[in-house]
Order: structure tokens, then C-alpha cells, then sequence
């Protein structure tokens, strides 16, 4: 764990400025989150003494139905990752034509589409939630359309009523990313039970990880049992394959991680909670460096701490910001930027979108900040202080910066 070193209170302290580094090793977005070493361990020793590692082993099953039970879906597929959990739902599914979905996302989720032939068509987030928006979905849902896509963003959740109202309107199906977003609760209700398939994330990064790793869920028993043929080559017995299908399996060393990580949850969200308050309560007085507010932080898992830079109050900019706490060992991420609808293939290729001006100014403005279980509270007292610094001495700041980076 990285230790801070001290607190800074002068410009000249400052790592870019010539100063030492705040943290003597690298504070990370996205440290994974490791449960239960020894029950970790013992699972998969367990896995190689009865020499079962892969295909629809003992803890594979045993995760689906934890993972069943803690989203409140009837079925769960565990997948290899959550790239290939949305590529496996939307092919099960049966979809061809465009998805509507938001381009403040990780690429993953537009890619997942695009791979398999589907056209992501993008529209604008609300700017509260941060996900989309249905009525500005439902202005780029059009007969070409044969899904939408939410993505529960930064462990936000969309409007999930107001898009199923949308999708049965327009005769659509309903599909939600929900790889950042395992143990919340949109509008009260289980994140696994809404619209027709919700697929999750267990990669490292996220709040629970089986190192890599994904699932679908869904209350759609048809659905799932051609998912987890798909996943599967297709194979419905030992040489009988009734459909064409990927590898797309989750092994059992991946499982034993992802059982320890259910059982933690509950501890993990806690721990991000706690983060988000000492932000919270770090960044109130930093003018201009918003933390993005949470209506409701009891439905969320706080799985990634975002604050929006205004440049014209905070005097500094959010790449100026980053810039300055990578020198200090802080790695914040811009998480999404540049956004899928200016990444190729989409931006080469003019994939329809309405104009994303909500979208535009959050990429070009958020910061996502280093938390997780292994973040500690001094280490985010120290990030703040850093901020702070900066902010109140920005003008100041501002000709030292551009002269470090001549
Ligand atoms: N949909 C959404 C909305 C998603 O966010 C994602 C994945 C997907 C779909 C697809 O799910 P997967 O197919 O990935 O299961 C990371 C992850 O690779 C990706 O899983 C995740 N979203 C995305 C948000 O974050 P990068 O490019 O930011 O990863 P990287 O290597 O820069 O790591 C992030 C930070 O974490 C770094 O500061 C280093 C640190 N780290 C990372 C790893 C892997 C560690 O400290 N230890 C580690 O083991 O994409």
C-alpha cells in the first residue's frame, strides 16, 4: 500500500514544481479488491486436487447461484469477461441493427456490439445520472433500431423505468451493462432483474473481480439456456452442437475468486462509501472541483469517485489537475475520455448520433480519483490537500505549469 509521505503547503513542494512525490508508490484507480486470501487459496487447491479447472465446474456453478441471489435475477451465465458477456447476450437474443446506447461508456461496451455487426447509434446522458437519457434515446430510436443499451455508469444506475417504457413502446429489446455497477440497486430494485439481460464485469478493477471475468443475468430462463450454450460452442451434449457458439467460459480458479469476492461485497461497498464521504467532506471547501453528487448512496457502490473540473472557477484544468497528482503518484484516470463516438472505428465510421453536448462536457471534465479497499482514508486526506493546494493557489499555479512543460 502506498504510504503518503506528508502534507503539502507550498507551490514549490509540488512534485511538478521539483518537489518529492506525495505518495512513495503509484495510488491506483483501479487496485483490485481481494477477498479472503485463504479461502481463495483453498478453492483452488481444491480445483487442483480433483483436476477439474474449466468447463461447468463445481464453483462455476456455485458462483452463478451467489451471484444469482445477490442481483435478484432467476438465471445467471458466468463468462470469461464482461465483453464477451454482452456479445454472448446480445447474439442470444437474436439482435441485428443498431443499439442505442450512451457514448459515455468504456469502449468495451460499443465494441462488444460492433463486433458482432451491430451499429451502436449514440445518445446523450442525463446530467445527474450520468447515464442515458431515455428521451434522448427515444430521438435516435428509429426502425433501424432493434435494442437499447444502458449502462449503469460509475456505479450510477439509468432510469431503468423510463427506458423499459421506452423499449416496450417502441417494440425493442432491453439489454443493461452493469459492469461497473454488481451490488447496486436501481430505484430500489435488483440490478439483475431489469429489462431482458443485465451483463456484469468481474475484471480485476472491478468493485468484486475473478481476476477476469463476467456473467449475464437475466429472469428469462430461455434466454439464459441459449447463453450458456453459446458460451459453450454451441455443444448441447457431448458432440451435439445446435447453434453457433464462442468460448466464452469462466474457469475455476477465476470462480474460487469471484466466490471469495461475493462473500466481501457487502465489506468492499462499505469501504467505497466511506471513501466517497472522505471525499466528500475532503473536496467541499475546493471550489470549482465537484464531486459528482449521489442522490442515493445507499443504491450505489461507489465503485469510482468522479469529480467534474470547472477550469473557470477552479483556475485549473482537469489535465492540468491530473498532470500535477501523476507527479505526485497519483494516477487519476479521465474515465471515458475521448468517449466511443470520437474512438474509431466509430469516429471513421459516422455512426449515427444526435448531438452528445452532456457527454462532451462530462469527458471533457471528470477525473476519476484512486479508491477501493485499498485506498486509505489518510491517502484520500492527502489527495484532497493536494487538490486544495492547487485550486487556492491557481493563479499562481497557472505560468509555473506552462514553463514545467516547455
Ligand atoms: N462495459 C463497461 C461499462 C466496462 O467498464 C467494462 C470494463 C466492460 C464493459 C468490459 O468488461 P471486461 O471485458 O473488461 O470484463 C479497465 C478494465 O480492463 C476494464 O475491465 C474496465 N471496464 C475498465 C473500466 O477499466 P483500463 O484500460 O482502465 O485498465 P488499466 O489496466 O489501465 O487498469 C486501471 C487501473 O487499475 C490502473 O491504474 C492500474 C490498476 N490495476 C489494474 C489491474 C488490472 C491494478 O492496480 N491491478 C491490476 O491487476 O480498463
Amino acid at each position: 500500500m502506498p504510504r503518503p509521505c506528508r502534507v503539502k503547503s507550498s507551490l514549490d513542494e509540488l512534485a511538478l514544481l521539483g518537489g518529492e512525490p506525495a505518495f512513495s508508490a503509484p495510488l491506483h484507480v483501479g487496485r483490485p479488491n481481494v477477498g479472503d486470501r485463504q479461502a481463495i487459496l483453498r478453492r483452488i487447491a481444491d480445483t487442483l486436487d480433483r483436476r477439474w479447472l474449466t468447463n461447468d465446474g463445481r464453483y462455476v456453478r456455485e458462483f452463478e447461484q451467489r451471484l444469482a441471489e445477490a442481483v435478484g435475477a432467476r438465471h445467471c451465465v458466468a463468462t470469461c469477461n464482461g465483453t464477451l458477456a454482452l456479445q454472448v447476450a446480445a447474439r442470444a437474443l437474436g439482435l441485428s441493427g443498431e443499439v442505442v446506447m450512451p457514448s459515455l461508456t468504456f469502449v468495451a461496451s460499443a465494441h462488444a456490439l460492433a463486433w458482432d455487426g451491430l451499429v451502436p447509434a449514440f445518445a446523450d446522458v442525463d446530467p445527474r445520472s450520468v447515464c442515458i437519457d431515455a428521451c434522448r434515446a427515444a430521438a435516435v430510436t428509429g426502425p433501424r433500431t432493434a435494442a437499447l443499451l444502458g449502462v449503469h455508469l460509475w456505479g450510477r444506475t439509468c432510469d431503468v423505468e423510463a427506458l423499459e417504457a421506452l423499449a416496450r413502446e417502441r417494440g425493442v429489446a432491453l439489454l443493461f451493462d452493469a459492469a461497473q455497477a454488481v451490488g447496486c440497486s436501481p430505484e430500489g430494485r435488483p440490478i439483475g432483474a431489469c429489462g431482458d439481460a443485465t451483463i456484469f464485469s468481474f475484471h480485476a478493477t472491478k468493485v468484486a473481480n475473478t481476476f477476469e471475468g463476467g456473467a449475464i443475468a437475466t429472469d428469462d430462463a430461455e434466454l439464459a439456456e441459449r447463453a450458456e450454450r453459446m458460451r459453450n460452442f454451441g455443444f448441447v451434449d457431448e458432440d451435439v452442437v445446435v447453434s453457433l457458439g464462442t468460448n466464452a467460459k469462466m474457469s475455476e480458479p477465476a470462480a474460487a475468486m469471484g466466490l471469495a469476492s461475493l462473500e466481501a461485497l457487502d465489506d468492499f461497498i462499505d469501504h467505497n462509501r466511506a471513501n466517497y464521504e472522505h471525499y466528500r467532506q475532503g473536496l467541499a471547501r475546493v471550489p470549482g472541483v465537484e464531486l459528482l453528487s449521489l442522490p442515493r448512496p445507499e443504491s450505489s457502490n461507489c465503485h469510482y469517485i468522479t469529480v467534474e473540473v470547472n477550469p473557470g472557477i477552479a483556475g485549473i484544468d482537469r489535465d492540468d489537475l491530473r498532470r500535477l497528482l501523476a507527479a505526485e503518484n497519483v494516477l487519476a484516470r479521465r474515465y471515458f475520455y475521448p468517449g466511443c463516438h470520437r474512438m474509431e472505428p466509430y469516429r471513421s465510421r459516422r455512426v449515427p448520433h444526435a448531438p452528445l453536448p452532456v457527454t462532451e462536457r462530462l469527458l471533457d471534465h471528470c477525473l476519476s480519483l484512486p479508491t477501493g479497499t485499498a485506498t486509505p482514508r489518510k491517502a484520500i486526506e492527502l489527495v484532497c490537500q493536494l487538490i486544495e493546494l492547487a485550486v487556492g493557489h491557481a493563479a499562481e499555479l497557472a505560468p509555473r505549469l506552462r514553463a514545467a512543460a516547455d
